[in-house]
């Protein structure tokens, strides 16, 4: 618990009020979502750090961000800093040097998709993705919708059913908005969706934990 509250008291002095808002309400929903899927406590908990730092560097200034890219050898995106989808991979670094006792393989893996998804991503991964959809200070129409119909669905289907389903939806809201938006969609987000409709076709229950 210590731990966490390292964590949180972090994020509290590096994010507007705004990011916080939205930062813990991942947090509460990461574990929310991982009871109702079945994880273990330790899962849980887990699932809820991977929640509070998933937007790390959302809000870093592009000095830190070339720092980081620097040191983790990652690519600087061709649009500079603002590129929507670097928080995610300088976060997930970032998060793993600065709580290096914390963040192990399965919270790495969400931070670093959870703004894109990608192909064979695992239920750990879709949790935080879709916590980050629906938390509740999200108030576009979509999201609450998306929010109201899974928590509606998921107390008369299979819950891992319900979450590819309803993950793949936020997916086609993003990639709709971006088409409408007339910007450039990343591949890891084409791949995401197409993986997520064709597990769902062939088998939900043997998707990745
Ligand atoms: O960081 P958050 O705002 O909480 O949420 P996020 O990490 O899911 O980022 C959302 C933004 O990322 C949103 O403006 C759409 C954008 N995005 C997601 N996938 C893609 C993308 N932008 C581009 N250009 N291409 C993508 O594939
Ligand atoms: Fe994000
Ligand atoms: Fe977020």
């Amino acid at each position: 618990m210590k731990e966490i509250n390292n964590i949180k008291e972090y994020v509290r002095s590096t994010q507007s009020d705004k990011r916080f808002l939205h930062t813990c309400g991942v947090a509460d929903e990461c574990e929310r979502l991982g009871d109702l899927l079945g994880f273990s406590k330790e899962d849980r908990k887990k699932l809820c750090i991977a929640g509070w730092l998933h937007d790390i560097t959302k809000e870093a200034d592009d000095a830190l961000q070339e720092s980081i890219c620097r040191e983790f050898n990652i690519v600087i995106p061709e649009k500079g800093f603002y590129d929507p989808i670097l928080h995610a991979r300088t976060g997930a670094y970032y998060a793993k040097a600065k709580f290096p006792y914390l963040v192990d393989e399965k919270i790495f893996s969400a931070i670093y998709n959870h703004t894109t998804g990608c192909r064979g991503m695992s239920v750990f991964d879709m949790i935080v993705c879709f916590a980050d959809f629906i938390e509740p200070s999200r108030k576009y129409e979509g999201c609450r919708r998306l929010r109201e119909e899974f928590y509606r669905d998921v107390e008369r289907e299979d819950p891992i059913v319900v979450l590819l389903r309803c993950i793949r939806k936020s997916f086609d809201m993003t990639i709709t908005s971006l088409i409408n938006k007339e910007v450039t969609i990343d591949q890891e987000t084409i791949d995401a969706r197409n993986y997520l409709i064709e597990i769902s076709a062939s088998q939900p229950n043997e998707v990745k934990i």
